[in-house]
């Protein structure tokens, strides 16, 4: 005969275990472990069950009492556990979930525009303002629009000093050499070209800004920097009108009333010819190290459209005059910026560029 006694303190021993064990269980996972090791078919309730067969009669109900209690105190105590557990999940989420609303806010950089196309886009909208029309025309030319519309035939020494970049595989139908355009000054020819052709008569005034490329590479120079040409034709066209131009550009650009002067200089499409200086924007004439003593500061070239470039575009140079200039927009912009170094342009240092640049 089985010892009913020494089974009810088995079932006791049971629970206890139990109750630690639910306890002790970490997670949803290992309490389901142990919901099968007690409760389960083969658990050890089922275990202790399979020993009432050899109690007394009188005894059985006895036992299935008991085992009836411990069953139900296990499920109750496996429950509590279970809830705990959820509670217990469920704040883990919110704490790994859980966002620091005092933090500041990531601030987004937006964009700007690079100081040189700043500059280019400022100085071609003080000549749109004065009813210059702006041109544009492809970075990739052919000699005759380059050079010999401009008076620069073959031999001219200004070729050489072009330094050009040829494009040796890219040549027109007539075997024309191909390059890369070294100033703007054929989108002059093409817009004058292409004018006439439309049935236009002067007056035309145009202006144009763009890339342009040069096979030389120093403290002063880029092998691509940006120009701004411009130039104006119709009957009577002369040196004053140009003056009256430059005056007014200039100062609007340096947003003061700058004093210019027009010297002597020999350029193949013009004639005559000037460099055009500024009163010294630093030193304001006195003379210092960036005019060097003077208190002038060169800005661009320009003068009188050669009559042989007025002819390349069919344009008759007895009845029409016009005056052209050309700029490099790198040069006027280092000087409005007090940027002393050219090539702080490329070297696309970001410091640099959100101190000079304007966000749009
Ligand atoms: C300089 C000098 C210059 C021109 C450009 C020009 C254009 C045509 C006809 C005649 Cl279509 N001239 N352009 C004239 C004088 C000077 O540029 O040193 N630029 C940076």
């Amino acid at each position: 005969m089985a010892d009913i006694d020494a089974m009810i303190e088995q079932l006791d021993v049971i629970l206890k275990a139990a109750v630690d064990a639910f306890a002790a269980a970490g997670d949803r996972e290992a309490l389901q472990q142990l919901r099968v090791r007690y409760l389960g078919k083969k658990g050890a309730l089922t275990e202790v069950l399979k020993g009432v067969g050899k109690l007394s009669p009188e005894d059985r109900p006895v036992i299935g009492q008991h085992v009836n209690r411990t069953k139900a105190a296990l499920a109750e105590s496996l429950e509590q556990r279970e809830i705990e557990l959820a509670e217990k999940a469920k704040t883990a989420r919110i704490e790994a979930e859980k966002a620091d609303i005092t933090l500041p806010g990531r601030k987004k950089t937006g964009g700007a525009l690079h100081p040189v196309q700043l500059g280019l886009d400022e100085i071609t909208a003080v000549f749109a303002q004065m009813g210059f029309v702006v041109a544009e025309g492809p970075e990739i030319e052919d000699e005759f629009h380059n050079f010999d519309a401009l008076n620069i035939p073959p031999e001219h020494p200004a070729r050489a000093m072009h330094d050009t970049f040829f494009l040796k595989d890219l040549q027109t139908n007539d075997e024309q050499p191909m390059l890369l355009r070294t100033h703007t000054s054929p989108v002059q020819i093409r817009a004058m070209k292409r004018f006439l052709a439309e049935g236009g008569e002067p007056p035309l005034a145009v202006v144009a800004p763009g890339r342009v490329y040069r096979c030389d590479y120093d403290v002063t120079h880029s092998p691509m920097f940006h120009q701004v040409e411009v130039f104006k034709v119709d009957r009577k066209v002369s040196m004053a009108h140009l003056k009256g131009v430059l005056k007014h550009f200039l100062s609007t650009y340096f947003e003061k009333d700058v004093a210019i002067r027009l010297r002597p200089h020999y350029f193949p499409f013009t004639e005559p010819s000037a460099e055009v200086d500024i009163g010294c924007v630093f030193c304001a004439g006195k003379g210092c190290r960036i005019c060097k003593g003077s208190g002038w500061i060169e800005v661009l070239g320009s003068g009188m459209i050669h009559p042989n470039v007025l002819k390349s575009v069919g344009i008759d140079a007895q009845e029409f005059s016009g005056f052209a200039f050309g700029l490099g927009v790198e040069r006027l912009v280092m000087l409005k910026q007090g940027i002393p170094d050219l090539r702080l342009f490329f070297e696309n240092d970001v410091r640099f560029l959100r101190r000079m640049g304007a966000s749009r």
